[in-house]
């Protein structure tokens, strides 16, 4: 059977009138359906009669001959769709009793009744674009004034930089001066606490020389137990702390051994007895009355030794006298200078330490006209059933339980991961902390326009990979001239 008809167009457009276009055939595709001239297939295969043309056969490879029917599986239905949007459907769906067009044109046949809901469609469409006109309009307001500002933190931030660039050479050679003068001073305040420390250590030194040789002699002494002025092999046979191979008894070559005399003598007198003697024994030597008060083998303690000589009482180092005048007066010069290079080097350090941080703020990306930096050093929260997820613009994003327990990092500020078309539209946080048999844990933030700042959404799509839905002025463009709309009255 024939299906022929043509969609009357006279009323609204009389230009368009004087075109009838078959059934299923948009206002742009008239003219190549014309009554009058067989119809050449759209994809120029091959030509048919006009006739052939919405008669429920397929007859074009690329179903064009059939744009009203559902003849061909492949081609197109045109739903005008007046009050909405024009849309074309796959004519396989023209007349298989569901309305697919708002229009109800697609089910001619009458299979079942559509009603035309177009202008409610169109209507909604309107209020919708209408809300998302306004949206960007308001947004991109606030965005202008983020412009505006990130433009003046980014002026402020590179002219801090400049004036601490400039500061930091200042300081360097302050630095190399005051640590020039501080080597300077600090040279004679060494020497001087050398010398001073020297003559110390050699009164020290005196003073031990002297016990030493109180010790000696008193050990003399006590061996010469005949008062002759010398010790002899029997005086020091009588110690059996000389008595090296422990048989019982100090012998001949033993009381040798230790006066340092040889076979022709058998006592030494009061200076062999310090020069040559002492030296060998003094470290175990004892008295008579520490030998009657310990027993031979026992060790006496050094302290009670110097008590029983009677000098150093305590047994302790004495303290060193105070410096003197001129050396006091050294090493204040050295103490100030020492301070203006500590003072000196903290302040290049911080003069250092800021530009680094200037230079982090100054490297980061916020986008064409600075509109992102107003999320630098804000954080944004957003709790669901179990996490409360926090993003800290261009620095982390977090998670923490709602029932406790420590927060996890799951991801730091990484880059612009938007479209090629659209950089800016979201954001990577990555290399956060590990996931247990999973890879390290990362955010994607995807970014639109909205009234504030805010994360509006978050989901874990696949595990340890988490995305944030952020809502930001920033995102927001300015609308374009309300005139332009799609809606269209195509009849
Ligand atoms: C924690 C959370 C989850 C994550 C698992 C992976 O429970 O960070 O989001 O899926 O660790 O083990």
């Amino acid at each position: 059977m024939l299906v022929f008809v043509f969609t009357a167009l006279s009323l609204l457009s009389p230009c368009l009138a004087t075109i009838p276009r078959p059934r299923g055939v948009a206002i742009s595709m008239a003219s190549f359906y014309k009554p009058d001239v067989p119809f050449q297939c759209l994809d120029g295969s091959k030509q048919v009669p006009f006739e052939y043309v919405n008669d429920d056969y397929c007859d074009c490879p690329d179903g064009s001959d059939e744009p009203g029917t559902s003849a061909c599986t492949n081609g197109k239905f045109h739903c005008t769709n007046a009050g909405y949007r024009p849309i074309n459907i796959l004519s396989s769906r023209v007349n298989d009793g569901i309305c697919d067009c708002c229009d109800g044109s697609d089910e001619w046949e009458g299979n079942i009744e559509c009603v035309n809901n177009c202008k409610e469609l169109g209507r909604k469409m309107r209020e919708d674009r209408e809300k998302q006109m306004q949206l960007q309009d308001s947004g991109y307001k606030v965005k202008l004034q983020y412009m505006e500002e990130g433009k003046k933190r980014r002026a402020e931030k590179r002219a801090e930089m400049e004036t601490l660039e400039q500061s930091k050479v200042e300081l360097e050679a302050l630095k190399n001066e005051v640590e020039a003068r501080k080597i300077e001073v600090e040279g004679p305040e060494k020497e001087a606490k050398e010398k001073h420390e020297q003559a110390w250590k050699e009164v020290q030194e005196a003073k031990k020389a002297e016990l030493d040789k109180i010790k000696a002699e008193t050990a003399f002494y006590e061996m010469d137990e005949n008062k002759d002025n010398r010790v002899d092999l029997v005086e020091i046979k009588a110690h059996a702390q000389f008595d090296v191979d422990n048989n019982g008894e100090v012998c001949d070559s033993e009381a040798r051994e230790h006066l340092e005399i040889g076979e022709e003598a058998d006592h030494v007198d009061l200076e062999h007895f310090m020069e040559k003697v002492w030296p060998n024994i003094r470290d175990f030597y004892k008295s008579p009355a520490e030998q009657e008060d310990k027993g031979d083998n026992q060790e006496i303690e050094p302290k009670e030794e110097e008590n029983r000589v009677g000098e150093n009482k305590t047994g302790e180092e004495e303290a060193m006298p105070e410096y003197d005048d001129e050396t006091k007066q050294l090493i204040a010069v050295a103490d100030a200078a020492r301070k203006q290079f500590t003072d000196a080097d903290n302040a290049l350090r911080d003069a250092e330490n800021a530009i680094r941080d200037l230079q982090n703020y100054l490297n980061l990306d916020y986008g064409p006209n600075e509109e992102f930096s107003a999320l630098k050093g804000n954080c944004y929260e957003y709790t669901d059933r179990e996490y409360t997820y926090k993003l800290c613009g261009f620095e982390k994003a977090t998670q923490r339980p709602k029932a406790g327990g420590s927060e996890t990092t799951l991801g730091n500020w990484g880059k612009w991961e938007g479209t090629p078309e659209d950089k800016y539209a979201a954001q990577k946080y990555e290399n956060g902390q590990s996931c247990w048999n999973g890879p390290n844990r990362s955010v994607k933030v995807n970014m639109k326009c909205g009234l504030e700042n805010k994360v509006t959404g978050t989901s874990e799509p696949s595990r340890c990979e988490y995305a944030f839905d952020f809502e930001t002025p920033a995102r927001c463009t300015e609308p374009p001239a309300r005139a332009s709309d799609d809606t269209h009255d195509e009849l």
